[in-house]
């Protein structure tokens, strides 16, 4: 098939275009490379170097002798954005391409307003795109798990049957998402099932959960073509983070009492789920939901899991509860189905597998680039970034901003 892939310089986007070109697809990687000036401006980095887009491609090329293209891409054009896909007529584009950052899109109004009109506008601009120019091709969109937040009944995969007042339905499983960014992606999600209703084009939601890990079999092949590895405040991910305060000697910086419960899975599972995806789409006119994870841990379980990884080979780990700076519930129900991925074939890697040979090893190569002063909290969701924060946060230096109107 030929393959699209939106966001392609990032975490997600860069292992899976090289996944699905091993897997022999003709993948075409577009980005606009706006995550590594975020980076500038929130004083962060990957812990693992990366490549730039065009090196890597190049790398890919010799390591593999297979082409992939390379297109930079703002999706906020939708002049460009429907262009790449007249020019390539792609049988699925993934969509991995937007600011995807709960802490970032918490800093302030400016930031909100950035990270909506980014992932939102974006979004349409690629369904108006798909409908001028490809109206056949398979949208796979990366959705998160936070969509639904963590109500006090089991959050089925998109969609719930309802009895109400005598009468059933089958209606979209209710949201409650808990950032700006995470609402981003509810309102993406409503925009992709109206236009496939109205006009006929067909999407995969992938509501993915927590992704952890340093890498894929193919990342490893080259130094220039591994991908980003965050471990700050804004970018990190809980896990990532955890692993990479252990092997600085930093307690792990658990938010509150750590009974918050999410979806996790490995970034080698990421890669094959989006795969999964295109070589199963649906029909034309159909939005379907998978839930894209593979296990639940508590955040408490998961220092757990980091603290036994090392104790087993002699380190000691500490773990410190920090005033959570995030408003959400810290002792939940969490019964989340995720069976389409399954049921297509998905063996899953368990956090058990992956922790000490892979991800701790990769942090304990780089832990010298380590800045321990990206491991505590800069936002908080209820003063943002602007100088109310408690200590030890409001010493710290705020992220700058994008200018939005240079979005408009
Ligand atoms: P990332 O920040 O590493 O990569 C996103 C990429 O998209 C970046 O390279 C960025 O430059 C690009 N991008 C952003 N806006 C763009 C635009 N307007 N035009 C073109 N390119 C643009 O993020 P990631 O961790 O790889 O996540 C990829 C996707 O997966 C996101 O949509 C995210 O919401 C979703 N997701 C990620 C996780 C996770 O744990 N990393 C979990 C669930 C869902
Ligand atoms: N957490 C800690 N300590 C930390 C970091 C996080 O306790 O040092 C807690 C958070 O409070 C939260 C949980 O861990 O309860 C997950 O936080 P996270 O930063 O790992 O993940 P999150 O902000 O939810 O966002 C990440 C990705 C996002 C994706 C989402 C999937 O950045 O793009 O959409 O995971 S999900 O959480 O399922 O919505």
């Amino acid at each position: 098939m030929r393959v699209i892939v939106l966001g392609a310089d990032g975490y997600l986007g860069w292992p899976t275009a090289l996944h699905l070109s091993t897997m022999g697809h003709d993948v075409i990687a577009a980005d606009n490379l706006i995550r590594r000036r975020w980076d500038t401006l929130c004083g962060t980095h990957s812990l693992v170097p990366i490549a730039g887009m065009k090196r890597r491609v190049l790398r890919w090329k010799e390591v593999s002798g297979k082409q992939i293209a390379w297109e930079r891409l703002d999706l906020m054009s939708l002049a460009d954005t429907t262009a790449l896909i007249a020019q390539y007529q792609p049988d699925a584009v993934v969509h991995f391409a937007e600011q995807r950052s709960a802490p970032y899109s918490m800093i302030s109004g400016a930031h909100a307003a950035e990270t909506q009109v980014n992932n939102v506008i974006g979004t349409l601009n690629l369904l108006f795109a798909l409908r001028e120019s490809g109206p056949d091709c398979h949208l796979v969109k990366l959705g998160t798990m936070g969509e639904y937040g963590t109500p006090n009944i089991d959050i089925e995969e998109g969609f719930i049957e309802i009895e109400h007042n005598g009468r059933k339905d089958r209606l979209p499983y209710p949201k409650q998402a808990s950032s700006f960014y995470h609402l981003s992606k509810v309102h993406d999600s409503n925009n992709i099932m109206f236009t496939c209703r109205a006009w006929g084009l067909r999407a995969t939601d992938l509501n993915q959960g927590v992704v952890y890990g340093s890498g894929t079999p193919e990342t490893d092949l080259h130094s220039e073509l591994r991908t980003r590895f965050d471990y700050d405040d804004i970018w990190g991910t809980a896990l990532n983070r955890f692993c990479a305060q252990a092997a600085h000697g930093h307690p792990l910086t658990v938010y509150g009492s750590g009974g918050q419960t999410r979806g996790f899975l490995d970034i080698r599972d990421t890669v094959r789920c989006v795969e999964l995806a295109i070589l199963n789409p649906p029909d034309r006119g159909e939005f379907r939901v998978f839930n894209q994870f593979t296990e639940q841990f508590s955040v408490n379980q998961l220092a757990d899991r980091v603290r036994a990884a090392r104790l087993a080979h002699g380190l000691e780990t500490v773990i410190e509860h920090l005033a959570n700076p995030r408003i959400e519930m810290e002792a939940h129900y969490y019964n989340a189905k995720h069976q389409h991925l399954l049921d297509l074939g998905l063996v899953p890697h368990s956090l058990e597998d992956s922790l000490i040979d892979r991800v701790i090893g990769m942090v304990e190569r780089y832990k010298g680039r380590i800045k321990p002063e990206l491991f505590l909290p800069r936002v908080d969701w209820r003063f943002g970034g602007g100088g109310k924060m408690p200590a030890p946060s409001k010493r710290r230096r705020v992220p700058a901003l994008r200018s939005v109107s240079s979005l408009y």
